[in-house]
């Protein structure tokens, strides 16, 4: 395919559709397209610009008369005047709200000037799962995935939520979130593995936004059983609204010595690689990034039976499904694995082999065909 001039509105956190966003841009560039980042600040994974990788800040200015700055309305403007500037071919937007709904005024801007901008939505999970379900929300993403040129969503169950929840018009075409296993094949940080655990203990971890949504709390209530049993450490990796309750809670039954917390980080490959099991207990995850990127890293999951985690998931084999806040059954499931040097060699084996089916370069044309179908019109 020719190659394209694609503006990429997403959040530029560590948020799984930031990171999914800024993968995805990376690895166009790397097929030769051009690439513009349209965000409120650089994206976390994006690293250092380079040719066909720009980047263009949305500027917010405070304006006295407002309680509350209109960034949708800045942001709608930016994507106008970048799409002149760079002649861009078409805008991908990921999560939506307020990106889906700020790309189709930038689209109908640019119509009454005679250029065509279509739009692609990628819906992401808690963009529908969550606010989607919040009438201050629902007519505003309703709109704005009837009026995308073309919608994505990254699971069959986030596209079944959305059908669902909404009265779509649109196909709603599936194209999983991915990973490049190649960028897990680095050695281990013996260091970074002895300071978490120092006596050999099974490093058991959860990488999250520590959000209501993440269920933080069954995780430390599933390693308080493991730890009975067997000697193991606790690595959270991440932070939000949840992470102090959390960690007052591990003080609470007696586990806070076992529990490393180390926030924020740019890249959870580190952690990833040293981890001997993943928990991802979630109420609901449309995919669960996360969980993919441990298999990546030969982590075995255990994780709840909720939304798209099947999809990647596949129980008894590369790691575990339970019914969400089933904690003595993730526990039981946690513990088949560590217990067992061979079940565990089986399943960290099971895990990389499931990793690649969700390789990169097996998603990139996927989107490329969405792209092509909108601009060869
Ligand atoms: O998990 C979060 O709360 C972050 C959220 C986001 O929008 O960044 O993640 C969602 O998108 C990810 C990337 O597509 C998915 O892997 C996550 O499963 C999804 N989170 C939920 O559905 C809760």
């Amino acid at each position: 395919m020719k190659n394209l001039r694609i503006g990429f509105v997403c959040y530029p956190t560590f948020g799984g559709s930031g990171v999914v966003a800024t993968e995805l841009g990376k690895a166009l560039v790397e097929k030769g397209h051009e690439l513009h980042f349209i965000t409120y600040s650089a994206p976390a994974r994006m690293g250092s610009l380079k040719k066909n990788l720009f980047y263009h800040e949305v500027h917010m200015t405070d304006y006295p008369l407002f309680d509350f700055q209109p960034y949708e309305l800045v942001l709608a403007s930016k994507m106008v005047e970048v799409a002149k500037a760079h002649q861009l071919d078409l805008l991908h937007v990921h999560y939506a709200i307020p990106h889906a709904s700020a790309a189709i005024i930038a689209r109908n801007i640019l119509a009454e000037e005679g250029i065509h901008l279509p739009v692609v939505t990628t819906l992401h999970g808690t963009d529908i799962t969550l606010l989607g379900k919040d009438p201050a929300f629902k007519p505003v993403i309703a709109y704005a995935i009837n009026q995308s040129d073309a919608v994505t969503a990254v699971s069959d169950s986030l596209k079944c939520d959305t059908e669902a929840l909404f009265d779509v018009h649109q196909t709603i075409n599936v194209v999983h979130n991915f990973i490049c296993p190649t960028h897990f094949d680095r050695p281990i940080d013996q260091q970074f593995r002895l300071a978490v655990a120092p006596n050999g203990e099974k490093i058991v971890t959860h990488i999250s936004n520590f959000r209501p949504v993440k269920r933080v709390e069954d995780v430390l209530r599933i390693f308080a059983r493991i730890q009975e049993r067997i000697p193991a450490k606790l690595l959270l990796v991440g932070d939000g609204p949840d992470r102090s309750r959390v960690e007052n809670l591990a003080e609470e039954i007696g586990i806070r010595s076992h529990v490393i917390s180390i926030g924020k980080i740019k890249n959870p490959i580190e952690p990833l690689l040293v981890s001997d099991l993943f928990l991802l207990p979630s109420e609901t995850e449309s995919f669960g990034l996360a969980a993919l990127e441990a298999l990546a890293a030969e982590v075995p999951v255990i994780a709840s039976h909720a939304g798209g985690l099947p999809e990647v998931i596949h129980h008894g084999s590369c790691g575990y499904l339970a019914p969400v806040g089933d904690v003595e059954a993730m526990a039981h499931f946690a513990l088949d694995i560590l217990d067992s040097p061979e079940n565990h060699r089986n399943f960290k084996k099971a895990a990389r082999k499931r990793a690649w089916d969700f390789h990169v370069s097996a998603v990139i044309p996927q989107y490329e065909a969405i792209y092509e179908d909108l601009t060869s019109e």
